[in-house]
């Protein structure tokens, strides 16, 4: 894939960390606030040309893999390397640190230990995976789990955006053949081990008061679709007593969403996304699609939770004579990260703590295939998937630290 130059104009915008500075102004979302910055679009080609441009600039050597992500290489590929990195695409509307953060740490780790003269026993890269957020094609963490195989290259290709536009499409525009997309079993052989830091998307750190913590797990998540389908008509020649209205539906299965998840502690519901068709003023719709994203700390009760949601969907649309279809569109189990790695980095970093998360990661999706570990740095407002996300610069610095201190650890054992 041609990944046109970019010359990266010098932003000072004081609460940033360097890097994140210099990209402070991509895919700003006037209209949303925050960031629109998703896969293969204007703000995402523009972004990987900066990434590649910084690569560049500490010496690594950039590629492209078959499913569109980005490895910056340090040394030549072989295996066993330690891989670090995350994404630069973001939620509608999202914020400056979740993904980015991830990214730029790496570029400054690897630049403190080139600087210092230090001299790697091992390969290292820096990746920077594609569609983590799922915004444009809606399955999270698309890259990687093309990179395992943990979604169907077929059922993948067939993925559309909100405007028809297939990936296989949108990939061959960009460049990358979609014939290709799919598990890269080369790629994988090369990590010997995944480290990610990233954001803290939660209020742990606040409560504890330490700028970073080693994450311990994620929760099972998924996504479906609910197409509530009723009768398209008038609003104002349609009596109320002869409406079929799946917006009304919709809303009571809405309610219902909530009401289950309340009813399953520690679960989590939400449906931030509703399209209704077709969406006149003085229409009743004919059909509404919402988007429904649940979590739990198993795979059971989040099943649990879901069927919960449906039942409740069925209801609603029946009583208003309506009918109503929940489908899976994405699904990920929960994790627990690799013990010894969690052990050995917290003792590493002087005993940090570690952290569950209820944020879906794409070291979450590598570590069923490669030991894999996440780095948390504080977020003052605890917000994330908005522009409220934040992180102090001084623990974003001790965020580069603790990626350095391990890199180096990590890069001076003996090759396997
Ligand atoms: O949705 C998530 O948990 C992640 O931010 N992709
Ligand atoms: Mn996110
Ligand atoms: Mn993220």
């Amino acid at each position: 894939m041609h990944v046109p130059r970019l010359h990266v104009p010098r932003l000072h915008v004081p609460q940033l960390p360097s890097g994140l500075a210099e990209i402070a102004d991509v895919g700003r979302d006037h209209r949303r606030g925050g960031y629109s910055r998703h896969l293969w679009q204007a703000a995402d080609l523009e972004l990987r040309s900066w990434f590649v441009e910084r690569a560049e600039r500490l010496g690594l050597d950039v590629e492209t893999d078959r499913n569109g992500n980005l490895w910056a290489w340090w040394g030549q590929p072989g295996t066993d390397a330690v891989v670090t990195g995350s994404h630069l695409d973001s939620v509608p509307g999202g914020g400056a640190y979740d993904g980015p953060l991830g990214v730029v740490s790496a570029l400054e780790a690897i630049g403190r230990l080139q600087a210092s003269g230090f001299v790697s026993t091992k390969p290292c890269a820096i990746v920077m995976f594609a569609e983590e957020e799922g915004s444009r094609f809606g399955v999270a963490c698309l890259g990687s789990r093309l990179l395992t195989g943990a979604i169907d290259a077929d059922q993948a290709r067939a993925l559309t955006d909100h405007d028809g536009v297939t990936l296989a499409d949108a990939a061959r525009q960009v460049g990358v053949d979609p014939a290709h997309l799919g598990i890269d079993r080369d790629a994988l052989a090369r990590i010997g081990l995944f480290i990610e830091l990233h954001v803290e998307q939660g209020r742990g750190l606040i409560d504890l008061g330490q700028p970073v913590a080693v994450a311990s797990s994620i929760l099972a998540h998924g996504r479906w679709r609910l197409t509530v389908t009723g009768q398209g008509n008038h609003a104002g020649a349609t009596t109320m007593g002869e409406r079929r209205d799946p917006m009304v539906a919709t809303a009571r299965a809405i309610v219902g969403v909530q009401a289950a998840a309340l009813s399953l502690p520690g679960t989590r519901a939400t449906i931030g996304r509703i399209e209704a068709i077709p969406g006149g003023t003085n229409v009743i719709a004919s059909s509404v699609h919402t988007w429904l994203d649940a979590r739990a700390e198993t795979d059971q009760e989040t099943r649990l939770l879901v069927a919960d949601i449906d039942a409740r969907a069925q209801q609603a649309a029946q009583q208003n004579g309506c009918s109503a279809t929940l489908t899976e569109e994405s699904w990920a189990g929960a994790v627990q990260f690799h013990p010894g790695l969690r052990e050995r980095f917290a003792r590493a970093l002087g005993q940090l703590p570690e952290l569950p998360t209820g944020a879906g990661h794409d070291a979450g999706v590598l570590a069923a295939q490669v030991p894999s570990a996440m780095l948390f740095v504080r977020n003052p407002t605890g917000i994330s998937h908005a522009p409220e996300e934040f992180a102090e610069t001084a623990d974003c610095a001790a965020g580069v630290d603790a990626l350095e201190l391990l890199l180096r650890e990590l890069l001076s054992e003996r090759p396997l």
